[in-house]
């Protein structure tokens, strides 16, 4: 782990800890006992997903979580809030500090809560509140789609643009099975066919046609950088709030990998993230914005929000700070050059990437080489103690649900201390599972989409390779339980 900690200490906070839980409800001690046997375990390849520290794991067990707090530092609309006032502003601050951010809001629980809230703070801050007023007389989960229409004209039927997801979009950024895509008529920008690479003239287009109230930028499975100056540009052109939801790639942009044009946070007039991904916090979300968007920001709860969690700002606070240190900024620049060792190591073992390659901390694989679906592929390396997840690739012929590809991430094996060589060997190991899987017939003829054949020996062969990589980078190392 990048950041020392006390290994007996933390033991000994983790020994207690179980042996108490235990007494109580031994089925969750176990079961906390194997996450943490699991994560060791496993080569964790999933992009979102790293390894928070002992003081952030720790923050989130406290008794700050039995605070109701709702409303904003300062003006509670309950009692006895002075140290939740205390974890918030910490947060805050630390966030401001980090990002280069006039303004922040620590309170979402999650990247969607962040999404909610800055989709709300633009309306409320951009249309008439009168009209909100009137529909907000009844609970979201009342409305039949004519209420939806109703509300949507009442709000001036705005509309938001972004990311399709099958080019790597994420599902809040106004897809219909989300809230986002019923409050907005949405339309989304795509990538160019032939390259898989963001087209800022097919965006200035879309934008021009269609003229959204909020152009969206941020991605789940896009493997490039994004230039946030021309999507401002784009924005400014057509009137359009720029909100950008940077929730995988804030590490990147605290550790100062993404700078200039590629840090959105000078650019988009709202910027939402998670704390968990490549930031390495406590499961959560944040909001950064301009001045003019602050109020309404700040209005999150109990605009879409219940009461703030107070051990997780806390924890917030406490990640935030480890990412304001120096080591933070060498983890995020050793996460994107293990991103490209990756890309390299799997494309010079034939492996067909999107975009061919990377510029962040992110892979995604189109498997169809291999006569295989994204499922299959997932399922034979997990088989073989690889931890990845399925990912539709661009123009996906498999669809969501068994899609074409596979996405990978860097960093919780970076958070582990992997570098070019252990990249380099994951990558070999998961073109030897994938060469050595195949398809099943489907009953129905043709191949199937799910069921496959791993060739004997090689999950076995696999999982050695992968524990000789994981021992010499322990999880946690120190951190014993018995
Ligand atoms: N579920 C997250 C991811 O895996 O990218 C995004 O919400």
């Amino acid at each position: 782990m990048s950041e020392p900690f006390d290994a007996a200490a933390v033991s000994t906070a983790y020994r207690s800890a179980l042996e108490v839980i235990s007494a109580i409800e031994p089925t969750v001690a176990d079961a906390i006992r194997s996450e943490l046997a699991d994560q060791r375990a496993s080569l964790k390849l999933i992009a979102s997903e790293n390894y928070a520290s002992p003081a952030v794991l720790l923050t989130m067990g406290t008794w700050l979580s039995d605070k109701y707090a709702e409303g904003t530092i300062g003006h509670r609309f309950y009692a006895a809030c002075q140290n939740i006032d205390t974890v918030e502003q910490a947060a805050a601050d630390h966030a401001m500090a980090l990002f280069g951010a006039p303004h922040a809001y620590v309170q979402p629980h999650s990247g969607i809560d962040a999404n909610l809230v800055a989709f709300w703070a633009i309306l409320a801050q951009r249309i008439e509140s009168p009209a909100l007023a009137e529909a907000g007389a009844k609970h979201v989960n009342d409305l039949s789609d004519d209420d939806w229409e109703n509300l949507r004209k009442a709000l001036g039927n705005q509309r938001a643009l972004g990311m399709s997801l099958d080019a790597g979009g994420h599902l809040t950024h106004g897809f219909r099975p989300n809230i986002s895509g019923k409050m907005f008529h949405q339309s989304s920008y795509g990538t160019n066919a032939d390259t898989g690479l963001l087209d800022y003239d097919d965006v200035r287009a879309k934008a021009r046609e269609f003229k959204p109230l909020i152009l969206i930028a941020g991605y789940s499975a896009y493997p490039r950088k994004v230039n946030f100056a021309k999507m401002r540009e784009i924005a400014d052109e057509v009137g359009a709030t720029l909100m950008v939801d940077m929730a995988h790639f804030a590490g990147l942009v605290a550790g100062k990998v993404f700078t200039g044009e590629y840090d959105p946070v000078p650019y988009a007039h709202v910027t939402t993230t998670t704390t968990h991904k490549s930031l390495r916090g406590p499961r959560g979300g944040l909001v950064l914005c301009q001045p003019e968007y602050a109020d309404a920001v700040d209005r999150g709860c109990p605009m879409v929000l219940g009461g703030p969690l107070g051990h997780v700002m806390a924890a917030k606070a406490v990640a935030l700070a480890e990412a304001r240190q120096p080591a933070f900024a060498t983890y995020a620049q050793n996460v994107a050059t293990n991103a490209v060792t990756l890309a390299d190591g799997l494309m010079r073992r034939g492996v067909k990437l999107v975009t061919d390659g990377t510029e962040n901390h992110l892979v995604l694989l189109d498997v169809t080489s291999f006569g295989l679906t994204g499922r299959q592929a997932e399922s034979a390396l997990l088989d073989s103690g690889i931890v990845t997840n399925r990912n539709a690739i661009p123009r996906d012929p498999n669809g969501a649900w068994y899609t074409s590809g596979v996405r990978m991430g860097t960093p919780a094996l970076t958070s582990r201390g992997f570098g070019a060589a252990e990249f380099d060997r994951v990558a070999e190991l998961i073109v030897d599972v994938l060469t050595s899987t195949s398809p099943n017939p489907a009953p129905s003829g043709g191949a199937s989409k799910a069921k496959y054949t791993l060739a004997p020996g090689v999950a076995d062969k696999t999982h050695s390779a992968a524990n000789e990589l994981l021992d010499a980078h322990p999880l946690y190392p120190g951190l014993e339980l018995t």
